[in-house]
C-alpha cells in the first residue's frame, strides 16, 4: 500500500487491551454521520478484536447511539424486554430495576438468528466497581485438546431464555433488588424461546470456529441433565480462562461493541447499592451454521402462563 493510499484509508488509531481480545479505538467521534470508510474500519477492527472500546463519548445521546448503530448494521429490539421510553430500539440495564448482568451468557442465544453485536453505552457509572468482562470464544475453541474439539463438534445444545437462573449467582438478593429482579425475570421469560445452536459455529465474516454456550443452555441434546451440567462446565471453563478474557473500566460516556457470535460477557456485580445504567442497541444476526453445515433452528416459542404479563 503507499503512503497515499494509507493516507486516505482512514486507518484507525487502534490500541489492542490484552494479547487476545479488545481494542480501544481512540480519535473517532461516534454519530449516525461517519464516512463509510470507517464504518468498514470499524466492522473490521470489531471482528478482528471481538470487542472494541471507544472512551469518552459523551456527546452521544439515545438517538445518536440508534443512528452509529444503523450504520454498523440492522438494529433489532429485544425478544422480550420493552425498548426505553421514547427509543426505537434501546435496552436499558438498571441497578436499581434488576439490571445485573452478572453471569457469563452470549446475547440472546435463545433465538436462531441471534444478534451479530451489541453496542452498548455506559450512562451512568459507580465511582468503584461494575466493570464489563467479555470472552474470546474462538480462542477458547483454540485452547480445546483434539479430543474435546471433536466432542464439541459433534455436540448441539438447547438454548431457552428460561434457563435455570437458580444457579447463576444473582438470586438471593435482598429486598428492593430482590424484588425488581423478580419483575425483570417475569418480563424475560413472558414468552418461552427454545433453540437448539451447535456448539461449534463457523464465523461468517472471519471463518474462525467459535463456541456458541454460555448461561442460556439449558441441556445438550442426547444427554441427561446431570451429563449436561458437568459438560457444560467443562466447557465454560475454557471461555473464561483469563488468558481469553479483557475486562473493562468504564467511565460514563464509553461505548463498547462486541461480535456477539464470538464472545461471551459478565457484568461483574460489586457495587452494592450504587447506581449502575448502561444502555444497548443490538444489530441482527445471521442463523448459525455448524462444521458440517447444518444450521440452527428455534424449536418452540410459546406464551409462558407461568410468568405475569408485563
Ligand atoms: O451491564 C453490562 O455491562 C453488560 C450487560 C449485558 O449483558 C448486555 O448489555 O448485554
Ligand atoms: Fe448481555
Amino acid at each position: 500500500m503507499s503512503n497515499l493510499s494509507l493516507a486516505t484509508s482512514n486507518a484507525l488509531d487502534i490500541h489492542p487491551v490484552t494479547g487476545r481480545i479488545g481494542a480501544e479505538i481512540r480519535g473517532v467521534r461516534l454519530s449516525g454521520q461517519l464516512e463509510s470508510a470507517t464504518v468498514e474500519a470499524i466492522r473490521a477492527a470489531l471482528v478482528r478484536h471481538k470487542v472494541i472500546f471507544f472512551r469518552g463519548q459523551t456527546h452521544l445521546q439515545d438517538a445518536d447511539q440508534e443512528a452509529f448503530a444503523k450504520l454498523l448494521g440492522e438494529p433489532v429490539s429485544h425478544p422480550t424486554v420493552p425498548v426505553v421510553d421514547g427509543s426505537d430500539y434501546l435496552l436499558e440495564l438498571d441497578s436499581h430495576r434488576g439490571g445485573r448482568a452478572n453471569s457469563w451468557h452470549t446475547d440472546v442465544t435463545f433465538v436462531d438468528a441471534y444478534p451479530q453485536a451489541s453496542i452498548l453505552r455506559g450512562v451512568t457509572i459507580p465511582e468503584v466497581g461494575g466493570d464489563t468482562v467479555w470472552a474470546n470464544t474462538a480462542t477458547a475453541y483454540d485452547d480445546l485438546p483434539p479430543p474435546l474439539k471433536a466432542l464439541a463438534e459433534q455436540l448441539w445444545a438447547v438454548h431457552s431464555n428460561e434457563y435455570d437462573y437458580a444457579s447463576y449467582g444473582n438470586v438471593g438478593e435482598r429486598g428492593r433488588d430482590a424484588e425488581a429482579l423478580k419483575r425483570y425475570r417475569e418480563v424475560f421469560v413472558s414468552t418461552r424461546y427454545e433453540t437448539e445452536h451447535p456448539v461449534v459455529r463457523v464465523h461468517p465474516e472471519s471463518g474462525e470456529k467459535t463456541l456458541i454456550l454460555g448461561h442460556f443452555v439449558k441441556s445438550f441434546v442426547g444427554l441427561t441433565p446431570s451429563a449436561s451440567a458437568h459438560v457444560l462446565e467443562l466447557l465454560q471453563a475454557y471461555v473464561t480462562r483469563l488468558e481469553n478474557i479483557v475486562r473493562w473500566r468504564w467511565q460514563a460516556g464509553d461505548v463498547a461493541i462486541w461480535d456477539n457470535r464470538a464472545t461471551q460477557h459478565y457484568a461483574v456485580n460489586d457495587y452494592g447499592d450504587a447506581h449502575r445504567v448502561v444502555r444497548r442497541v443490538t444489530l441482527k444476526g445471521d442463523v448459525p451454521v455448524s462444521v458440517d453445515g447444518r444450521r440452527s433452528f428455534t424449536r418452540s416459542v410459546e406464551p409462558n402462563p407461568a410468568a405475569k404479563a408485563a
